[in-house]
Protein backbone atom coordinates (compact mmCIF):
# COMPACT_ATOMS: atom_id res chain seq x y z
CA UNK A 1 0.00 0.00 0.00
CA UNK A 2 1.45 3.48 -1.13
CA UNK A 3 1.83 5.67 1.82
CA UNK A 4 -1.61 7.66 2.32
CA UNK A 5 -0.31 11.39 3.08
CA UNK A 6 2.31 11.27 -0.06
CA UNK A 7 -0.55 10.02 -2.10
CA UNK A 8 -3.60 12.95 -1.11
CA UNK A 9 -3.39 14.41 -4.44
CA UNK A 10 -3.88 11.07 -5.87
CA UNK A 11 -6.80 10.61 -8.29
CA UNK A 12 -9.55 8.78 -6.32
CA UNK A 13 -10.96 6.71 -9.06
CA UNK A 14 -7.58 5.14 -9.72
CA UNK A 15 -7.36 3.82 -5.92
CA UNK A 16 -8.61 0.50 -4.44
CA UNK A 17 -10.99 0.73 -1.76
CA UNK A 18 -8.61 -0.36 0.84
CA UNK A 19 -6.13 2.45 -0.55
CA UNK A 20 -9.19 4.74 -0.63
CA UNK A 21 -9.64 3.94 3.21
CA UNK A 22 -6.36 4.75 4.33
CA UNK A 23 -5.88 7.58 2.25
CA UNK A 24 -9.35 9.29 4.04
CA UNK A 25 -8.33 8.00 7.47
CA UNK A 26 -4.96 9.52 7.44
CA UNK A 27 -6.18 13.06 5.78
CA UNK A 28 -8.76 13.49 8.53
CA UNK A 29 -5.57 13.03 10.82
CA UNK A 30 -3.33 15.08 8.93
CA UNK A 31 -6.12 17.82 9.53
CA UNK A 32 -5.82 17.95 13.28
CA UNK A 33 -1.69 18.28 13.17
CA UNK A 34 -1.98 21.88 13.57
CA UNK A 35 -4.32 21.70 16.79
CA UNK A 36 -3.90 21.49 20.31
CA UNK A 37 -6.07 19.15 22.72
CA UNK A 38 -8.25 22.23 23.56
CA UNK A 39 -8.94 23.66 19.86
CA UNK A 40 -10.07 19.93 19.31
CA UNK A 41 -12.55 20.27 22.31
CA UNK A 42 -14.65 23.64 21.72
CA UNK A 43 -17.96 23.43 20.47
CA UNK A 44 -18.77 26.97 19.26
CA UNK A 45 -22.71 26.43 18.46
CA UNK A 46 -25.04 23.27 18.48
CA UNK A 47 -24.44 23.07 14.25
CA UNK A 48 -20.94 22.64 14.69
CA UNK A 49 -19.29 19.50 16.28
CA UNK A 50 -15.28 19.80 17.99
CA UNK A 51 -12.74 18.29 15.96
CA UNK A 52 -12.20 15.46 18.17
CA UNK A 53 -15.58 14.38 18.16
CA UNK A 54 -15.35 14.09 14.54
CA UNK A 55 -12.07 12.21 14.83
CA UNK A 56 -13.86 10.10 16.81
CA UNK A 57 -17.83 9.53 15.31
CA UNK A 58 -16.27 8.31 12.25
CA UNK A 59 -14.29 5.73 14.00
CA UNK A 60 -17.29 4.68 15.76
CA UNK A 61 -19.28 4.47 12.49
CA UNK A 62 -16.39 1.47 11.42
CA UNK A 63 -16.71 0.36 15.13
CA UNK A 64 -20.66 -0.19 14.91
CA UNK A 65 -21.57 -0.93 10.98
CA UNK A 66 -18.64 -2.48 10.08
CA UNK A 67 -16.64 -4.07 12.90
CA UNK A 68 -18.95 -5.12 15.71
CA UNK A 69 -20.96 -6.59 12.91
CA UNK A 70 -18.67 -8.36 10.80
CA UNK A 71 -15.72 -8.61 12.76
CA UNK A 72 -15.52 -12.12 13.49
CA UNK A 73 -13.03 -12.83 10.94
CA UNK A 74 -10.45 -10.21 12.74
CA UNK A 75 -7.34 -11.73 13.57
CA UNK A 76 -6.40 -9.66 17.24
CA UNK A 77 -10.06 -11.06 19.36
CA UNK A 78 -11.03 -14.55 19.64
CA UNK A 79 -14.19 -14.45 19.32
CA UNK A 80 -14.87 -11.48 17.26
CA UNK A 81 -14.14 -7.64 17.03
CA UNK A 82 -14.82 -6.10 20.90
CA UNK A 83 -15.59 -2.88 21.20
CA UNK A 84 -12.84 -0.74 22.51
CA UNK A 85 -14.63 1.11 24.99
CA UNK A 86 -17.90 0.09 25.75
CA UNK A 87 -19.01 3.44 27.29
CA UNK A 88 -18.02 5.32 24.09
CA UNK A 89 -20.50 4.57 21.64
CA UNK A 90 -22.62 6.95 23.66
CA UNK A 91 -20.61 9.72 23.36
CA UNK A 92 -19.89 9.49 19.34
CA UNK A 93 -23.44 8.31 18.41
CA UNK A 94 -24.61 11.23 16.35
CA UNK A 95 -28.14 11.00 15.84
CA UNK A 96 -29.09 7.15 15.15
CA UNK A 97 -31.64 6.06 17.30
CA UNK A 98 -31.65 2.29 15.94
CA UNK A 99 -27.81 2.44 18.13
CA UNK A 100 -29.41 4.12 21.26
CA UNK A 101 -29.52 6.86 23.57
CA UNK A 102 -26.12 9.38 23.18
CA UNK A 103 -25.64 12.70 24.96
CA UNK A 104 -27.02 15.14 23.37
CA UNK A 105 -25.76 17.13 20.56
CA UNK A 106 -25.16 20.73 22.37
CA UNK A 107 -22.85 18.73 25.17
CA UNK A 108 -20.03 17.57 22.49
CA UNK A 109 -17.96 19.91 23.59
CA UNK A 110 -18.09 19.06 27.09
CA UNK A 111 -16.42 15.85 26.14
CA UNK A 112 -12.53 16.60 28.09
CA UNK A 113 -11.99 13.31 28.21
CA UNK A 114 -10.78 10.92 25.87
CA UNK A 115 -8.23 12.96 25.43
CA UNK A 116 -7.19 13.81 22.09
CA UNK A 117 -4.14 11.32 22.24
CA UNK A 118 -6.74 8.69 22.97
CA UNK A 119 -8.86 9.42 20.52
CA UNK A 120 -6.16 8.78 18.16
CA UNK A 121 -4.83 5.79 19.58
CA UNK A 122 -8.43 4.54 18.89
CA UNK A 123 -8.18 5.29 15.86
CA UNK A 124 -4.91 3.73 15.09
CA UNK A 125 -6.65 0.55 17.01
CA UNK A 126 -9.98 0.23 14.39
CA UNK A 127 -7.72 1.48 11.03
CA UNK A 128 -5.98 -1.85 11.99
CA UNK A 129 -8.83 -4.07 12.78
CA UNK A 130 -10.82 -2.74 9.89
CA UNK A 131 -7.85 -4.31 7.53
CA UNK A 132 -9.26 -7.76 7.83
CA UNK A 133 -12.12 -6.51 5.83
CA UNK A 134 -10.83 -4.25 3.73
CA UNK A 135 -11.08 -7.48 0.70
CA UNK A 136 -14.55 -8.61 1.96
CA UNK A 137 -16.19 -8.30 -1.51
CA UNK A 138 -19.36 -8.75 0.13
CA UNK A 139 -19.17 -5.02 2.78
CA UNK A 140 -17.66 -3.25 -0.02
CA UNK A 141 -21.00 -1.52 -0.52
CA UNK A 142 -20.83 -0.60 3.31
CA UNK A 143 -17.26 0.39 3.03
CA UNK A 144 -17.55 2.84 0.76
CA UNK A 145 -20.42 4.51 2.67
CA UNK A 146 -17.64 4.61 5.49
CA UNK A 147 -15.25 6.14 3.46
CA UNK A 148 -17.73 8.85 2.01
CA UNK A 149 -19.02 9.47 5.66
CA UNK A 150 -15.74 10.14 6.61
CA UNK A 151 -14.77 12.57 3.40
CA UNK A 152 -18.22 14.36 4.78
CA UNK A 153 -16.77 14.75 8.39
CA UNK A 154 -13.34 16.17 7.08
CA UNK A 155 -15.67 18.61 5.37
CA UNK A 156 -17.22 19.35 8.63
CA UNK A 157 -14.17 19.03 10.43
CA UNK A 158 -12.74 22.11 8.49
CA UNK A 159 -15.80 24.39 8.55
CA UNK A 160 -16.09 23.49 12.22
CA UNK A 161 -13.08 24.74 13.30
CA UNK A 162 -12.79 27.41 11.53
CA UNK A 163 -16.45 28.70 13.60
CA UNK A 164 -14.54 27.88 16.49
CA UNK A 165 -11.53 29.75 15.86
CA UNK A 166 -13.32 32.80 14.94
CA UNK A 167 -15.03 32.95 18.30
CA UNK A 168 -11.35 33.98 19.80
CA UNK A 169 -11.16 37.36 19.66
CA UNK A 170 -6.84 36.66 18.69
CA UNK A 171 -8.40 35.43 15.44
CA UNK A 172 -5.83 32.50 15.64
CA UNK A 173 -4.67 30.53 12.36
CA UNK A 174 -4.45 27.16 11.89
CA UNK A 175 -2.15 27.72 8.94
CA UNK A 176 0.42 29.62 7.15
CA UNK A 177 -0.83 31.66 4.93
CA UNK A 178 1.42 31.01 2.43
CA UNK A 179 0.01 27.46 2.35
CA UNK A 180 -2.99 28.30 0.89
CA UNK A 181 -3.96 27.50 -2.86
CA UNK A 182 -2.91 30.34 -5.59
CA UNK A 183 -5.94 31.91 -6.72
CA UNK A 184 -7.17 31.66 -10.38
CA UNK A 185 -9.71 34.41 -10.12
CA UNK A 186 -12.73 34.79 -12.88
CA UNK A 187 -13.54 38.27 -13.79
CA UNK A 188 -15.65 40.36 -16.24
CA UNK A 189 -19.08 39.53 -17.11
CA UNK A 190 -20.51 35.56 -16.32
CA UNK A 191 -21.34 33.72 -19.81
CA UNK A 192 -24.44 31.53 -19.78
CA UNK A 193 -24.80 27.47 -20.13
CA UNK A 194 -28.19 27.54 -21.88
CA UNK A 195 -30.13 24.59 -22.03
CA UNK A 196 -33.39 23.92 -24.22
CA UNK A 197 -35.30 22.17 -21.86
CA UNK A 198 -36.81 18.64 -22.21
CA UNK A 199 -36.80 15.86 -20.52
CA UNK A 200 -33.62 15.18 -18.28
CA UNK A 201 -32.84 12.32 -16.57
CA UNK A 202 -32.04 12.94 -13.13
CA UNK A 203 -30.19 10.85 -9.97
CA UNK A 204 -27.48 8.41 -9.39
CA UNK A 205 -26.30 6.72 -12.60
CA UNK A 206 -25.29 3.69 -11.20
CA UNK A 207 -22.09 4.09 -12.09
CA UNK A 208 -19.99 3.57 -8.93
CA UNK A 209 -21.00 5.14 -5.13
CA UNK A 210 -23.51 7.16 -4.37
CA UNK A 211 -25.88 8.31 -1.27
CA UNK A 212 -28.95 6.90 -0.98
CA UNK A 213 -30.79 10.06 -1.32
CA UNK A 214 -29.31 10.60 -4.86
CA UNK A 215 -31.64 7.92 -6.64
CA UNK A 216 -33.44 6.49 -8.15
CA UNK A 217 -32.73 7.80 -11.37
CA UNK A 218 -36.19 9.54 -12.93
CA UNK A 219 -37.23 11.91 -15.92
CA UNK A 220 -37.85 15.53 -14.67
CA UNK A 221 -39.35 17.95 -17.52
CA UNK A 222 -37.55 21.52 -17.21
CA UNK A 223 -38.05 24.78 -19.51
CA UNK A 224 -35.14 26.58 -21.44
CA UNK A 225 -33.23 27.91 -18.68
CA UNK A 226 -29.50 29.32 -18.33
CA UNK A 227 -27.24 28.47 -15.92
CA UNK A 228 -24.26 30.97 -15.00
CA UNK A 229 -20.49 29.65 -16.02
CA UNK A 230 -19.31 31.11 -13.16
CA UNK A 231 -19.82 31.69 -9.26
CA UNK A 232 -21.06 35.07 -7.66
CA UNK A 233 -18.06 37.21 -6.60
CA UNK A 234 -17.20 38.99 -3.28
CA UNK A 235 -16.89 42.50 -5.42
CA UNK A 236 -20.74 41.52 -6.91
CA UNK A 237 -21.58 41.26 -2.93
CA UNK A 238 -20.04 44.22 -1.92
CA UNK A 239 -22.10 45.84 -4.74
CA UNK A 240 -25.49 44.17 -3.14
CA UNK A 241 -24.25 45.90 0.38
CA UNK A 242 -23.74 49.12 -0.70
CA UNK A 243 -27.12 49.01 -2.76
CA UNK A 244 -28.79 48.76 0.70
CA UNK A 245 -29.54 44.99 -0.43
CA UNK A 246 -29.74 44.15 3.19
CA UNK A 247 -32.08 46.41 4.09
CA UNK A 248 -34.25 46.20 0.72
CA UNK A 249 -37.16 44.51 1.91
CA UNK A 250 -38.73 43.80 -1.23
CA UNK A 251 -35.81 41.42 -2.44
CA UNK A 252 -36.36 39.08 0.77
CA UNK A 253 -38.33 35.87 1.28
CA UNK A 254 -40.78 37.05 4.23
CA UNK A 255 -38.80 34.36 6.24
CA UNK A 256 -35.48 35.55 5.17
CA UNK A 257 -36.60 38.94 6.22
CA UNK A 258 -37.49 38.10 9.70
CA UNK A 259 -34.22 36.00 9.91
CA UNK A 260 -31.77 39.44 8.63
CA UNK A 261 -33.62 41.65 11.29
CA UNK A 262 -33.83 38.89 14.54
CA UNK A 263 -29.96 38.18 13.90
CA UNK A 264 -29.13 41.98 12.91
CA UNK A 265 -27.41 40.32 9.28
CA UNK A 266 -25.69 42.80 7.19
CA UNK A 267 -22.55 40.86 5.53
CA UNK A 268 -21.76 37.24 4.87
CA UNK A 269 -20.45 34.80 7.95
CA UNK A 270 -16.57 35.85 8.72
CA UNK A 271 -16.63 39.73 7.17
CA UNK A 272 -15.56 42.49 9.04
CA UNK A 273 -14.81 45.74 7.47
CA UNK A 274 -12.69 44.56 3.75
CA UNK A 275 -11.55 41.15 5.97
CA UNK A 276 -12.87 37.53 6.54
CA UNK A 277 -12.05 35.18 8.64
CA UNK A 278 -9.81 32.36 7.16
CA UNK A 279 -7.96 28.91 8.28
CA UNK A 280 -5.23 31.34 8.23
CA UNK A 281 -6.77 33.97 10.30
CA UNK A 282 -7.88 37.07 9.28
CA UNK A 283 -6.92 38.25 5.79
CA UNK A 284 -7.77 41.06 3.15
CA UNK A 285 -10.65 40.04 1.01
CA UNK A 286 -10.41 38.98 -2.61
CA UNK A 287 -13.34 40.86 -4.99
CA UNK A 288 -12.67 38.41 -7.40
CA UNK A 289 -13.07 35.53 -5.45
CA UNK A 290 -16.49 33.23 -5.10
CA UNK A 291 -18.12 34.91 -2.25
CA UNK A 292 -19.05 32.17 0.56
CA UNK A 293 -20.42 31.72 3.82
CA UNK A 294 -23.77 33.05 3.25
CA UNK A 295 -27.15 31.43 3.84
CA UNK A 296 -30.40 30.20 1.24
CA UNK A 297 -32.31 33.33 2.23
CA UNK A 298 -28.95 35.77 1.42
CA UNK A 299 -28.79 33.98 -1.75
CA UNK A 300 -32.09 34.08 -2.95
CA UNK A 301 -32.61 38.11 -2.22
CA UNK A 302 -28.68 38.59 -3.82
CA UNK A 303 -30.67 36.47 -7.17
CA UNK A 304 -33.52 38.76 -6.80
CA UNK A 305 -31.49 42.12 -6.84
CA UNK A 306 -29.38 40.74 -9.93
CA UNK A 307 -32.77 40.31 -11.82
CA UNK A 308 -32.23 36.29 -11.67
CA UNK A 309 -33.35 33.67 -9.63
CA UNK A 310 -31.52 30.26 -7.99
CA UNK A 311 -31.42 27.12 -10.32
CA UNK A 312 -33.31 23.99 -9.51
CA UNK A 313 -31.39 21.17 -8.38
CA UNK A 314 -32.31 19.40 -11.68
CA UNK A 315 -31.24 22.24 -14.25
CA UNK A 316 -27.90 22.00 -12.27
CA UNK A 317 -27.41 18.56 -12.56
CA UNK A 318 -28.38 18.95 -16.30
CA UNK A 319 -25.68 21.14 -16.98
CA UNK A 320 -23.06 19.30 -14.61
CA UNK A 321 -24.16 15.79 -16.17
CA UNK A 322 -20.92 14.51 -17.85
CA UNK A 323 -18.26 16.87 -16.19
CA UNK A 324 -18.69 15.32 -13.23
CA UNK A 325 -15.91 12.98 -13.83
CA UNK A 326 -13.25 12.48 -11.47
CA UNK A 327 -10.39 12.87 -13.28
CA UNK A 328 -11.61 16.64 -14.24
CA UNK A 329 -10.68 19.31 -11.08
CA UNK A 330 -12.62 19.94 -8.42
CA UNK A 331 -10.72 22.95 -7.72
CA UNK A 332 -9.49 24.16 -4.55
CA UNK A 333 -10.67 21.16 -2.60
CA UNK A 334 -9.06 20.03 1.02
CA UNK A 335 -6.05 18.73 -0.39
CA UNK A 336 -5.80 20.71 -3.50
CA UNK A 337 -2.42 22.12 -1.79
CA UNK A 338 -1.06 19.21 -0.53
CA UNK A 339 2.24 19.12 -2.74
CA UNK A 340 4.18 19.48 0.99
CA UNK A 341 2.49 16.58 1.95
CA UNK A 342 0.35 18.42 4.42
CA UNK A 343 -3.43 19.31 4.67
CA UNK A 344 -3.87 22.80 3.08
CA UNK A 345 -6.22 25.89 4.00
CA UNK A 346 -9.44 25.59 2.25
CA UNK A 347 -9.75 29.21 0.28
CA UNK A 348 -12.07 29.33 -2.28
CA UNK A 349 -10.29 30.87 -5.28
CA UNK A 350 -12.58 31.09 -8.49
CA UNK A 351 -12.86 29.60 -11.72
CA UNK A 352 -15.14 28.29 -14.84
CA UNK A 353 -15.26 25.04 -12.97
CA UNK A 354 -19.29 23.91 -11.58
CA UNK A 355 -17.50 21.65 -8.74
CA UNK A 356 -14.83 23.06 -6.13
CA UNK A 357 -14.74 26.01 -4.05
CA UNK A 358 -18.61 26.56 -2.50
CA UNK A 359 -21.59 24.53 -2.11
CA UNK A 360 -24.35 26.42 -4.42
CA UNK A 361 -27.84 26.75 -3.07
CA UNK A 362 -30.59 25.58 -5.46
CA UNK A 363 -34.31 26.83 -5.09
CA UNK A 364 -35.31 22.78 -4.80
CA UNK A 365 -36.23 21.59 -1.39
CA UNK A 366 -33.84 18.24 -0.13
CA UNK A 367 -37.34 15.96 -0.86
CA UNK A 368 -37.27 11.99 -1.68
CA UNK A 369 -36.92 11.06 -5.55
CA UNK A 370 -40.37 9.23 -6.58
CA UNK A 371 -39.54 5.77 -5.51
CA UNK A 372 -37.25 6.44 -3.25
CA UNK A 373 -36.45 3.95 -0.01
CA UNK A 374 -34.16 4.71 2.84
CA UNK A 375 -30.67 1.93 3.10
CA UNK A 376 -31.83 -1.06 5.18
CA UNK A 377 -30.38 -1.16 8.45
CA UNK A 378 -29.66 1.38 10.86
CA UNK A 379 -27.84 3.14 7.60
CA UNK A 380 -31.11 3.92 6.38
CA UNK A 381 -31.32 6.64 9.41
CA UNK A 382 -28.13 8.24 6.89
CA UNK A 383 -30.17 10.65 4.62
CA UNK A 384 -33.66 9.98 4.39
CA UNK A 385 -35.01 11.33 8.04
CA UNK A 386 -33.83 14.61 7.14
CA UNK A 387 -36.31 15.02 3.95
CA UNK A 388 -37.97 18.30 5.32
CA UNK A 389 -36.88 21.95 5.71
CA UNK A 390 -33.75 21.99 3.93
CA UNK A 391 -32.31 23.28 0.71
CA UNK A 392 -30.49 21.11 -1.73
CA UNK A 393 -27.01 22.45 -2.72
CA UNK A 394 -24.91 21.16 -5.66
CA UNK A 395 -21.24 21.34 -6.26
CA UNK A 396 -18.84 20.91 -3.87
CA UNK A 397 -16.61 23.12 -2.04
CA UNK A 398 -12.70 24.06 -1.45
CA UNK A 399 -13.45 21.89 1.53
CA UNK A 400 -14.91 19.00 -0.15
CA UNK A 401 -12.10 15.46 -0.45
CA UNK A 402 -11.18 15.71 -4.30
CA UNK A 403 -13.46 12.93 -5.62
CA UNK A 404 -15.92 12.87 -3.25
CA UNK A 405 -19.09 14.61 -4.97
CA UNK A 406 -20.58 14.48 -8.53
CA UNK A 407 -23.51 15.54 -10.56
CA UNK A 408 -26.07 13.56 -8.63
CA UNK A 409 -24.47 14.92 -5.21
CA UNK A 410 -26.99 15.99 -2.81
CA UNK A 411 -25.80 18.14 0.12
CA UNK A 412 -28.13 20.11 2.27
CA UNK A 413 -28.79 22.62 5.01
CA UNK A 414 -31.00 24.39 6.28
CA UNK A 415 -32.20 27.97 4.87
CA UNK A 416 -30.63 29.97 7.56
CA UNK A 417 -27.09 28.12 8.11
CA UNK A 418 -24.09 29.42 6.43
CA UNK A 419 -21.07 28.35 8.33
CA UNK A 420 -20.47 25.69 5.49
CA UNK A 421 -18.59 27.23 2.08
CA UNK A 422 -22.19 28.06 0.35
CA UNK A 423 -22.35 30.52 -1.94
CA UNK A 424 -23.91 31.19 -5.59
CA UNK A 425 -24.39 30.70 -9.26
CA UNK A 426 -27.42 32.40 -10.94
CA UNK A 427 -30.44 31.23 -13.34
CA UNK A 428 -32.29 32.75 -15.27
CA UNK A 429 -35.59 31.32 -17.68
CA UNK A 430 -35.20 31.57 -21.42
C1 LIG B 1 -24.94 15.98 4.20
C2 LIG B 1 -23.43 17.41 5.38
C3 LIG B 1 -25.79 17.54 5.80
O1 LIG B 1 -23.79 17.07 8.25
O2 LIG B 1 -25.30 15.66 8.84
C4 LIG B 1 -22.43 13.22 8.30
C5 LIG B 1 -23.37 14.66 6.41
N1 LIG B 1 -24.27 12.52 7.44
N2 LIG B 1 -22.77 12.09 8.93
C6 LIG B 1 -24.56 16.13 8.00
C7 LIG B 1 -23.36 13.50 7.37
C8 LIG B 1 -23.88 11.66 8.40
C9 LIG B 1 -24.59 15.55 6.58
N3 LIG B 1 -24.68 16.61 5.51
FE1 LIG C 1 -21.76 11.27 10.65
Amino acid sequence: MPNPVSSLAANQAELSLAERFAHTRALMESLVEPLSDADATVQSMEDASPAKWHLAHTTWFWETFLLREYGREYAGGAGGYRLYNEEWPFLFNSYYEAEGARISRFSRGMLSRPTLGEVLEWRAHVTRAMEALLDNRALSDLIALGIAHEQQHIELLLTDIKHALFQNPLGPAMWDADLAPASAPQTGEAGWHEHPGGIALIGDDENGFAFDNEGPRHRVLLEPFALADRLVTVGEWQEFIADGGYGTASLWLSDGLAWVRENAISAPLYWREDEHFTHTGWQTRDPNAPVTHISYFEADAFAAWAGARLPTEFEWEAIARGQDGEGLPQAHNAEAGNQLGKASPPLPSGGSHLFGDCWQFTRSAYLPYPGFRPAKGAVGEYNGKFMSGQCVLKGASCATVRGHSRASYRNFFYPHQRWQFTGLRLAKDL
